[in-house]
């Protein structure tokens, strides 16, 4: 075999990779046939991974304030601020804010400096803002933070219920086995989610419910079963008074009234599940991330406690993980609510762990949690923050709150692969980490399958991995003994000795044939999923080893309030991930969406006077942002939807961040990032106008609109503003310039030509039409001759393809329906055969399959009007 096996850098679906090194710093990537999670699969996002592993952008050198230092100095400057800092404050003064894109190495040896030997709780992880809820709902349910499923799980399925979770777009590997298995076996999809996303619209049943009313549903769901004598609760924990409760919050209809759907259609699911024993239910963030997440996570589990539809084959409850390694963090304990390897805070627990580590003064009591910990920083209670692998200046609700908290901040060190970031700018100290590619250790997936991530490149400039970056510290601060890692090896066999320390079985985490691995057999670790179908004996981590039903009640859904009549929702796009510092980078994954758009319902816009293309202004009481308008009928009336990716590096609009509340679940502390009151309105620019430059790291023009989208040899910026846009003279690279004017619709034309060729064009007008961009953009670099630049396209005709729908090959959406009609095409793979759209990662197969439907039915429509 050439080529390295290792994991794809994105989401928790964990995919196995082939990575073959190309030149210096280029990979060539493929799916590996072997791994169990993908079967040589692989989506948009981690197919262009190697678009990505170019070293533009990284932060290559430890950096203090704007100046280059040496290792020594910066680390020097970390332990000696952590140290004094403690010495004034005591261990509580200072904070690790740390992330599920670490391996678990790096992960395990932070948790250890945090909780063993500065002895504070507060290290916390994004995955508070991910799936905490998750982890307190399993807690509470089976006494230990398990996920039931697997991937197999869904292949003997016989329905699978696909909660709060847009899996075609979020995990698309998982997606495609799912179809696969409705293809193979005639497994039924329901989706539940507001959003008739490309995932609902490919199911069996979408129920669009109101958002918040998952209670409601699956209460109503349970009364359901136990009605029709489905429920056996012999050998559970049923809180006294748990089925009155259940009946008293009443039948079918109010229940679809609760939701906002059709008594039929909720009938027709109601049914459906209740005939099915081998039912997987599959949830992602529409549960999670509520101030009523845990409720609605242990509303899921009674569900299929209570039915047994847990511990057999094809039936269980199934929270998916976002990042690759989010489930790893959950095992070694990054969580400011748990201490490590599955174990809590109770006092022989911590008294067991800190035997184990020879720990000089361990944490006694959970940390603080995310949104509770910046809210620290922002009252000056901690005054020493180091922050690796997330970028929470972008992704914490009330994102300009937590700016203004790390600007103040006495000390804040930054670990990240990239040089600018939102959250670097406030960082005393940078220090340069492994990326992706350069990364040696262990994830751990959604279903709990354990893989190496291999390094294909070598280290470029000073960058190091984060487990020796955290370990050179704690030696720093004096516990050179307890960190004296020098193979990730070295930790993962401490690790999995962890996991097996005194556990005669109360902790099903247990990874004892790891303990004594050899370096060798490390490097060689093929895939492995722990803890086998847990479970399965009907036994669980509980004391009594009896599950727990917990009574969960709907919570009135508040009417909207007055001045804030929408419904803000956020989420993600398909071929971007978070903040788009690796993402951002690929030309291809550009393409899907270009902008940040605000998704709004026709009715909304007819009433708020909004149009599709124009730009809108998105308000809550945190904060506002511009958005792109996009008018969609997959919106409920009154709900809006952004997307959470774009930063100050690449737009002036589209901050999601800033608008959701800070409010959290009280038993997760997950924030509520899916409802928040929002307001809507449009906002008309004086003018409009693109960029398109050879300069890829060009700063974002200053005016009201300005996007940076990456495109093959540069950048394009689509822009828009109100002032003189003479002003945006100054982001043109110099040059020979060639120009053009009309002054009647305010239209100005410029070219820059370097050696005759193309460095940049500047489109502006005030009421004239733009010329399409992909044209343009394929003449950087070219000596193309002027006048063709300024009339915006080639000599003759032109053909305009329009957006991009299938990444791999290139195919734009106007080619795609122009087929359709013309070939009569009637189903995905024949639009493969005649393009090639959608045969090589999948992920565009479901946009295409709209496509199909929805041309099908504009030329009947024709028909039937001629
Ligand atoms: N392309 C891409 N994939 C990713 C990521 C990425 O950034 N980009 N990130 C990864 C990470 S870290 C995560 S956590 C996952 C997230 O994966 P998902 O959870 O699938 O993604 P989201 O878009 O955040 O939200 C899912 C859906 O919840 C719905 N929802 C909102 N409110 C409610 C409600 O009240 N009830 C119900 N039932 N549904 C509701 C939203 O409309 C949305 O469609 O994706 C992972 N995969
Ligand atoms: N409004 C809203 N906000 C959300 C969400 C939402 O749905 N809506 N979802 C939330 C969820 S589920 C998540 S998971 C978060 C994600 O939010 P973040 O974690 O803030 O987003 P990322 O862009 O993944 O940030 C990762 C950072 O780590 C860097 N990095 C990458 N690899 C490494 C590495 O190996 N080492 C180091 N040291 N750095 C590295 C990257 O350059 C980047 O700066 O966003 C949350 N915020
Ligand atoms: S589904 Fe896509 S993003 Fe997720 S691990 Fe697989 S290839 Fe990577
Ligand atoms: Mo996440």
């Amino acid at each position: 075999m050439t080529g390295i096996r290792t994991t794809c850098a994105y989401c928790g679906v964990g995919c196995g990779i082939v990575a073959t090194r190309q030149g210096e710093r280029g990979v060539t990537i493929r799916g590996d046939a072997d791994h169990p999670a993908n079967a040589g699969r692989l989506c948009s996002k981690g197919t262009h991974l190697g678009e990505t592993t170019g070293l533009e952008g990284r932060l290559l050198h430890p950096m203090i304030g704007d100046r280059r230092a040496g290792w020594d100095k910066a680390l020097d400057l970390v332990a000696r601020r952590f140290r004094e800092t403690i010495a004034a404050h005591g261990p509580n003064s200072v904070a690790l804010y740390v992330s599920g894109q670490l391996l678990t190495e790096d992960y395990y040896v932070a948790n250890k400096l945090m909780k063993g030997f500065i002895g504070s709780g507060n290290i916390d992880t994004n995955s508070r803002l991910c799936m905490s809820s998750a982890v307190a709902g399993h807690l509470r349910a089976f006494g230990e933070d398990v996920v039931p499923a697997s991937y197999d799980d869904l292949d003997e399925a016989d329905l699978i219920v696909l909660v709060g979770s847009n899996t075609a777009w979020c995990h698309p590997v998982v997606y495609q086995r799912i179809q696969a298995a409705r293809a193979a076996r005639g497994t039924k999809l329901v989706v539940i989610d507001p959003r008739r996303t490309e995932t609902a619209e490919e199911a069996d049943l979408h129920l669009a419910i109101r958002p918040g009313s998952d209670v409601a549903l699956m209460n109503g769901l349970l009364a359901h079963c136990r009605r029709e004598g489905l429920t056996d609760d012999a050998t559970l924990d049923v809180p006294d008074g748990f089925w009155t409760a259940l009946d008293a919050d009443g039948d079918l209809w109010t229940t679809a009234r609760t939701c906002d759907v059709a008594p039929a259609d909720l009938h027709r699911f109601f049914e459906l599940f209740a005939a099915t024993p081998r039912t997987v239910t599959l949830f992602s963030q529409g549960i999670n991330q509520s101030i009523r997440g845990t409720d609605q996570v242990n509303a899921i589990l009674n569900l299929h406690l209570a039915t047994g539809r847990i511990g057999r084959p094809g039936a269980a409850p199934f929270s998916i993980t976002g990042q690759p390694n989010a489930m790893g963090g959950r095992e070694v304990g990054g969580l400011a609510s748990t201490l490590a390897a599955h174990m809590d805070f109770a006092p022989d627990n911590v008294a067991r762990v800190g035997r184990f580590w020879a720990a000089p003064q361990m944490a006694t009591k959970p940390g603080l949690k995310a949104v509770d910990l910046f809210r620290a920083v922002e009252q000056g209670r901690i005054k020493a923050l180091w922050i690796m692998a997330t970028n929470p200046a972008v992704s914490m609700p009330d994102a300009g709150r937590v700016r203004a908290a790390l600007a103040d901040c006495p000390f804040v060190v930054v670990s990240d692969v990239m040089e600018t970031t939102d959250t670097g700018l406030h960082a005393d100290v940078r220090l340069p980490a492994a990326a992706w590619g350069e990364k040696d250790g262990t994830v751990t997936n959604s279903d709990r399958t354990i893989s190496r991530q291999r390094a294909v490149l070598p280290l470029p400039g000073e960058v190091k991995p984060d487990w020796w970056i955290v370990a050179q510290v704690a030696a720093r601060m004096g516990w050179a003994d307890a960190f004296a890692y020098r193979h990730p090896a070295d930790i993962w066999r401490e690790h999995a000795r962890l996991t097996a320390y005194q556990n005669d079985g109360a902790r099903v985490l247990n990874l004892k044939a790891h303990a004594a691995i050899g370096n060798e057999a490390y490097d060689a670790l093929a895939p492995f999923r722990w803890g086998g179908r847990p479970f399965a004996d009907g036994r669980f981590s509980t004391p009594d080893g009896r599950a727990r039903l917990v009574p969960v009640r709907q919570i009135a859904l508040a009417e909207p309030l007055r001045g804030w009549p929408m419904t803000l929702n956020t989420g993600r796009y398909r071929d971007q991930w978070h903040t788009m510092t690796r993402t951002g980078l690929s030309p291809k994954l550009a393409r899907h969406r270009e902008e940040p758009l605000v998704e709004v319902h026709p009715d909304d816009a007819a009433t708020l006077g909004l149009t599709d293309g124009g730009l809108a202004r998105v308000a809550t009481p945190q904060g506002d942002s511009l958005f792109r308008v996009t008018i969609a009928t997959g919106q409920r009336p009154g709900e809006l939807f952004v997307p959470i990716h774009w930063t100050d590096r690449q737009s002036t609009g589209g901050r999601a961040g800033l608008l959701p509340r800070p409010l959290a679940d009280p038993h997760s502390g997950q924030p509520g990032f899916k409802n928040t009151p929002a307001r809507i309105e449009p906002v008309v620019p004086a003018w409009r106008g693109f960029l398109v430059t050879r300069d890829a790291a060009a700063a974002l023009p200053d005016c009201l609109w300005a996007t940076r989208v990456t495109v093959p040899g540069g950048a394009l910026f689509e822009l828009a503003g109100d002032g003189d846009p003479a002003a945006l003279e100054r982001t043109l690279p110099k040059g020979d310039r060639i120009e053009a004017q009309d002054p009647a619709k305010g239209t100005r034309r410029v070219a820059i030509l370097r050696d005759g060729r193309v460095a940049a064009v500047l489109f502006v007008t005030r009421s004239g039409l733009l010329p399409a961009r992909d044209w343009l953009i394929a003449q950087l670099d070219h000596a193309t001759p002027g006048p063709a630049l300024l009339a915006g396209r080639a000599p003759g005709t032109v053909v305009d393809h329009g957006p991009i729908v299938c990444a791999c090959f290139d195919v734009g959406l106007k080619t795609i329906v122009t087929a359709i009609a013309g070939q009569r095409l009637v189903s995905v793979a024949a639009i493969g055969e005649a393009l090639g759209a959608g045969t090589n990662c999948g992920s565009c197969r479901p946009a295409l399959a709209r496509l199909i439907a929805t041309t099908t039915l504009t030329e009947t429509a024709d028909a039937a009007s001629r």
